[in-house]
């Protein structure tokens, strides 16, 4: 095993790596930003390394000073963590050629899914169901009508370099294919630098379902079953739930089967994710996500696995060493991720200073955060500020420990959209199950707790006030409003959630 690693990563998922190394004796090497020195992965670390400013290009983003900082700190391997680096092909073959080991696929892997015409050959070739569609970047408008009328409508026009939800448009009508083709072709040269389109046939309001898979460099490779991840506004997702409710036992096995059979047609190594569209109790290949993903913990709480530990095993060579069958679950998992937006405001990213915080604990309650009272939100990053991940018995268990945990949460400074999570869990139709991708537009969720909003608002106005008065009184007024939130503050909280129990 490595005995040293380096992070290239920050807020919760460094702090989620560090922590499987610590248990497992691998020293650790933090890098971060000028604004991040005294971040929790900074303090956590066994190292760390100013790589740059806040821009995360001159940071997190920029291989070579990343690769620098192993060298020098003698780091055998670097974990990417998500978004940032984690999934550039030139990153992966730049640890390549550095000799430091990249914890994630190969560079050809990255590759092959990175391009998702490329992915769709590749998957059709596999005998992977893909969406009915075309499997060759449109010529031009002619041969995406003379395309679209042999799928029927509606269609969806995808980018080619795509992926998330830039350069994509739902087509219903032939009279609108030229100008979607027209603004989603502009929009991927603008976003990616390749206008190129397909076309694939529109699912109305599928399920978004997406299999964990693990490979190691000998040719075995395994799932860990499904995460439903429907629940989502703007392709940001807010809720992510194992098992599905539309998944049995049998559906699993054929979906991780096709999921195993994704990952070995490409050659792929490391923790990887299969998302699925699922509608009308079929399946189709999505997208591959070739890192760990956000949402992992929920797997882990139902699998009883620690998947970077698994991924630090399968990148420094070693056999997965259990087969399918070893893989048990057991209970229901859910994750709800608490973003710094404003509600109020069209869910702008909120930004501030975080003056008190509560975090939910007790049985079967996870949170994975990087949060601290004092630590400054801004928006030179992602605005996940917490993942809150239980595990019940059943579903109606879990969602009723969320509901409790997210009572318990409180974080002062700075607008979330826990509220919002909080309404999608007392929703008939998701204690029914009723999710797929439309959800949030399509549900009216119950209001929002008055006390929920009533509570913020006064924290809001309370923490304006106290920072107000601080800079008047100086250093004396620093202390004071530095440790203990007002009493009466706290009560208010307090007489709230006896309202809402
Ligand atoms: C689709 C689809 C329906 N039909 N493709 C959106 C982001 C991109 N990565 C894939 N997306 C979709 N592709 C077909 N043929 C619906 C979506 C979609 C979606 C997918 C997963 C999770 C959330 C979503 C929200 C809106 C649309």
């Amino acid at each position: 095993m490595f005995q040293k690693i380096l992070i290239a990563n920050r807020g919760e998922i460094a702090l989620r790596v560090l922590r499987t190394c610590r248990e497992m004796g691998i020293k650790t090497v933090a890098v971060y930003s000028e604004p991040d020195r005294t971040a929790l992965h900074v303090r956590l670390a066994d190292q760390a390394v100013c790589i740059g400013p806040a821009a995360p290009r001159e940071s997190y983003l920029n291989i070579a000073k990343v690769i620098d900082a192993a060298r020098s700190t003698g780091a055998q391997a670097i974990h990417p963590g998500y978004g940032f680096l984690s999934e550039r092909e030139a990153f992966s073959a730049a640890c390549e050629e550095a000799g430091i080991v990249f914890i994630g696929p190969p560079p050809s892997a990255i590759r092959a899914m990175g391009d998702k015409i490329s992915a769709r050959q590749k998957m059709i070739a596999a005998g992977v169901p893909v969406v009915p569609g075309i499997a060759e970047p449109l010529a031009d408008v002619a041969v995406a009508e003379r395309e679209a009328a042999r799928i029927g409508y509606p269609v969806m026009l995808k980018a080619t370099a795509g992926g998330g939800g830039k350069g994509i448009r739902i087509v219903e009508r032939k009279e609108d294919l030229l100008g979607a083709f027209t603004t989603a072709s502009g929009e991927a040269l603008s976003s990616f630098g390749d206008g190129r389109l397909y076309l694939e046939k529109y699912l109305v309001a599928p399920r978004h379902i997406e299999v964990q898979v693990l490979a190691d460099a000998h040719g075995n490779c395994v799932h860990f079953g499904e995460r439903e991840c429907s629940i989502q506004r703007r392709h940001q997702k807010l809720v992510e739930e194992t098992p599905s409710v539309v998944v049995d036992a049998e559906m699993r096995r054929k979906m991780g089967a096709v999921a195993v059979q994704a990952a070995q047609s490409i050659g792929y190594r490391n923790a990887g994710t299969i998302e699925m569209l699922w509608s009308q109790g079929e399946f189709y290949f999505l997208e591959m996500n070739t890192r760990l993903q956000v949402e992992h913990p929920i797997t882990e709480m139902v699998c009883g696995v620690d998947l970077v530990r698994e991924q630090l095993r399968v990148a420094c060579g070693e056999p997965l060493g259990y087969g399918q069958e070893a893989i048990q679950r057991h209970g229901h998992a859910i994750e709800v991720r608490i973003n710094a937006e404003d509600p109020e405001h069209g869910f702008v990213p909120s930004t501030g200073t975080i003056q008190n915080l509560r975090l939910p604990g007790g049985p079967w309650v996870r949170v994975d955060s990087a949060l601290y009272r004092g630590m400054k939100v801004g928006l030179d990053y992602d605005s996940m500020l917490a993942k809150v991940i239980v595990w019940g018995h059943d579903r109606p268990q879990a969602i009723a420990r969320m509901e409790r945990a997210l009572m318990e949460l409180h974080i002062g400074g700075v607008r979330t959209g826990a509220p919002l999570a909080l309404r999608v869990l007392r929703s008939k139709e998701f204690q029914r199950g009723e999710t797929d991708t439309r959800f949030l537009e399509r549900v009216a969720l119950p209001p929002a707790s008055d006390r929920f909003l009533e509570v913020a608002a006064i924290a809001t106005a309370v923490h304006k006030h106290l920072s107000g008065q601080r800079r008047s009184l100086g250093a004396q007024g620093e202390q004071s409003g530095g440790d203990a939130m007002p009493a009466w503050l706290l009560m208010g909280r307090r007489d709230g959630m006896r309202r809402w129990s």
